[in-house]
């Protein structure tokens, strides 16, 4: 019989129909492992679905912005965006509380093994300094704040933040700097500055290079990283070891699912 695997699925974005049909295609007898990339929820059609799903069948992701997003909304320090946000129907079910406490639970950054090798996931990226351990302890950083005290961390989580900063220096600007790294980066300058503004494939400066071009100390003691946030990319990253796996499902691409015991890769057509 052939070995057991383990899948990591793309932003799903409320694509639940792909969702499912997706899941049928890994783990058609119930054997393979599955952990998501982030983004469960937002701008796809049916994120209640996807949620009621998650919810049900004890489905673990990093966190993305958009879940970031849907807590801050439930937790009441943001406002439902009629115009770009999809998930009223998830408002009016009254399970904030379930919901909070769910996602309160996922990580930033998660280490999956299989065959002896590691793979890091993170739904945006890692900075290209950060060894295994800083970035472990970047996630604890957050996770614990997150879990302490939640409506202070939605409270003072929107923000542009894009410099770097220290631990000792000034704790709000930290979090924020370290929510944008995990969950919305995606060009970066070679001392650690973000530039948030940029989503297509290319940024306008020279300064800012695709996070994943740096090199990764991180690599060291991974031999891979899997990541999601970036659908302009389609995937293509140039890299052996570091992989995208976002090929925008919502914008009408497909629902990606990388298999991390040999990097092959099985899509789903979006029904859009
Ligand atoms: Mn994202």
């Amino acid at each position: 019989m052939k070995a057991k695997s383990k899948f990591i699925i793309g932003d799903i974005q409320g694509c639940y129909k792909e969702f499912k049909n997706l899941i049928k295609l890994i783990d058609p007898n119930k054997e393979n492992k599955f952990f998501c990339v982030g983004d469960l929820v937002n701008r796809g059609p049916e994120s209640e679905k996807v949620l009621d799903y998650v919810l049900e069948n004890n489905i673990q992701s990093v966190l993305g912005n958009h879940d970031l997003h849907l807590m801050a909304i439930l937790i009441g320090a943001k406002k439902h965006n009629k115009k770009k946000d999809t998930m009223i129907k998830i408002l009016n079910k009254n399970k904030a509380v379930e919901i909070i406490d769910y996602f309160s639970c996922f990580p930033f950054a998660k280490i999956i093994s299989t065959n002896n090798k590691k793979t890091l996931v993170t739904h945006a990226g890692v900075l290209p300094s950060w060894t295994l351990e800083d970035t472990l302890n970047a996630n604890e950083e957050l996770t614990d704040s997150l879990k302490r005290d939640p409506e202070g961390f939605f409270s003072t989580m929107y923000s542009d933040r894009s410099k770097a900063i220290s631990k000792s220096t000034n704790k709000k600007n930290r979090r924020r700097y370290l929510i944008n790294v995990f969950t919305r980066m995606r060009f970066l300058s070679s001392n650690n500055k973000l530039d948030l503004q940029t989503k297509i494939k290319k940024s306008g400066s020279k300064k800012f290079q695709p996070w994943f071009s740096y090199e990764h100390k991180c690599l060291n003691d991974v031999e891979n990283i899997v990541f999601g946030h970036w659908a302009a990319l389609n995937g293509v990253t140039n890299h052996n070891n570091i992989k995208g796996i976002d090929l925008g499902c919502v914008w009408g691409g497909s629902l990606a699912a990388i298999n991390i015991n040999d990097k092959s890769i099985i899509t789903v057509d979006s029904q859009k």
